[in-house]
């Protein structure tokens, strides 16, 4: 398949597009490298040392003897650019990573806010509607989040996969419908993934466009069998406020010496998804799209659900580190159960790679590896929900000599 990867230089965007190129598909990344600007602002860095593109491509074309295609459009504000790649590329599938993905980073002023709806809305929107004026039939596979469904509305009952059955009252008796999942997003990221959602409701159903909307959880993990195969292939790894994410911001601190920054009582539970199967999960959207006149499909992408406080215990035993409990920067229940139906992509042939797996000892390597790149005082979230939130001061300034 021709498959292009808009957001391919990013976290998940990368390990993606050389998954698909190992398996043999025609990959062009778009993406404007705001990613890499966003870090230059807020002056931390990727743990691992990330390689410019260029440096990326041919490595893996030196490795794989496979081209992989670059082009730099910013999806949200160069429309004709976009529409005119389209039209030229003609690709088979589309896959739709390039949003500003971090809830702290869109909560962190008025300017990040607008930025995150600007972007995220209008790039989506863009995408839907170069597909529709050039009339290429590509399949479209976006990468949402479970954080669209909220946490906790629906008490014991399992999240279903994108919509709900209801009974609507009328005067001659119930109706039942189908309908998009309610909408409860916890952050302005979020926020965009919900309207995202109603944008590929619309373009579905008006214009017969195909789209596969993945529910992802957290991702964790780092390196999949490409990244790994030279080290200019090294995927990013966030460990900042801001970026990093639970599962690899606790085995990042655990390695470095730092006490593992639980957000309250640690009582949210979360979905997760190691990196190595969300690349799979990718491959097997794209072989399965929805029919054309069909609304979109949605599946959730997540493997396993953990407690945050969970998570730390077991970082925690394996390792030795502290738990510090921390002022939760966010304004989020501090307990939530969550039980999420993933049916779709067991039954398409995912199998689930577990936090067993001794996938969390690599990660603790590789961050163990480059310690010396991390700046403790990048470490604690200081992006709050609501102005005036308490938040905790830096745990530790300098970080431990090794033993
Ligand atoms: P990332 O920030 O590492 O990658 C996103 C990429 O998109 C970056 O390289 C960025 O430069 C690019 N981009 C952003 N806006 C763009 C624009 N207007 N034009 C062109 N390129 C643009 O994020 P990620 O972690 O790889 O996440 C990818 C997608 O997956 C996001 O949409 C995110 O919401 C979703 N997701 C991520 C996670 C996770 O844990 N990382 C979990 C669930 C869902
Ligand atoms: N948390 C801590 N300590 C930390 C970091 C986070 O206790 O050091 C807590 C947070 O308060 C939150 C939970 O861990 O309750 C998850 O936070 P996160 O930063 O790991 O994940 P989140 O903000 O939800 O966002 C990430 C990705 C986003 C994706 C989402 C999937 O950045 O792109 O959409 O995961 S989901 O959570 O399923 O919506």
């Amino acid at each position: 398949m021709r498959v292009l990867v808009l957001g391919g230089d990013g976290f998940c965007g990368w390990p993606t597009s050389l998954y698909l190129s190992d398996r043999g598909h025609d990959v062009t990344i778009l993406d404007n490298l705001s990613r890499r600007k966003i870090d230059v602002d807020l002056e931390v860095e990727s743990l691992t040392p990330i390689r410019p593109v260029s440096e990326r491509l041919g490595a893996w074309n030196e490795v794989s003897g496979r081209e992989i295609g670059y082009i730099n459009i910013d999806l949200a504000t160069e429309y004709d650019r976009l529409a005119s790649l389209v039209r030229e590329l003609r690709p088979d599938a589309i896959v739709h990573f390039a949003e500003q993905r971090a809830a702290p980073y869109s909560m962190r002023s008025e300017h990040t806010k607008r930025y995150t709806v600007d972007n995220n809305v209008r790039a989506t929107h863009n995408l839907l509607a170069a597909l529709v004026s050039t009339g290429v039939e590509a399949a479209v596979v976006h990468l949402g989040t479970m954080g669209v469904y909220g946490y906790g509305w629906s008490g014991s009952a399992p999240i279903p996969e994108g919509y709900l059955t209801v009974k609507v009252p009328t005067p001659d008796g119930d109706l039942e419908r189908e309908i998009l999942h309610p909408a409860n997003p916890g952050s302005v990221y979020h926020m965009t993934k919900t309207l995202d959602q109603l944008m590929f409701s619309f373009y579905a159903k008006n214009d017969n466009l195909r789209i596969t909307d993945l529910h992802q959880g957290i991702v964790w993990g780092t390196q999949t069998p490409q990244t790994v195969r030279d080290e200019r292939l090294i995927n990013r790894f966030d460990y900042d406020g801001d970026y990093g994410t639970v599962l690899n911001r606790f085995l990042m601190q655990a390695a470095v010496g730092h006490p593992l920054t639980v957000h309250g009582t640690g009582g949210q539970t979360r979905a997760f998804i190691h990196i190595r199967d969300t690349v799979r999960c990718i491959e097997i959207a794209l072989e399965n799209p929805p029919e054309a006149g069909s609304k979109p499909l949605v599946l959730n992408q997540m493997t396993e659900t953990h407690r945050v406080l969970d998570l730390a215990k077991l970082v925690s035993d394996a390792t030795g580190a502290e738990i510090a409990y921390l002022p939760n920067p966010r304004r989020e229940a501090d307990e939530n159960e969550l039980i999420v139906r993933n049916d779709r992509f067991l039954a398409l042939g995912l199998e689930p790679t577990t936090l067993s797996d001794g996938l969390l000892e690599e990660v603790t390597e590789i961050a163990h590896k480059y310690r010396h790149r991390a700046d403790p005082t990048k470490i604690i979230a200081r992006s709050v929900w609501r102005k005036g939130m308490e938040t905790a001061g830096d745990i530790l300034t300098e970080l431990p000599e090794e033993e």
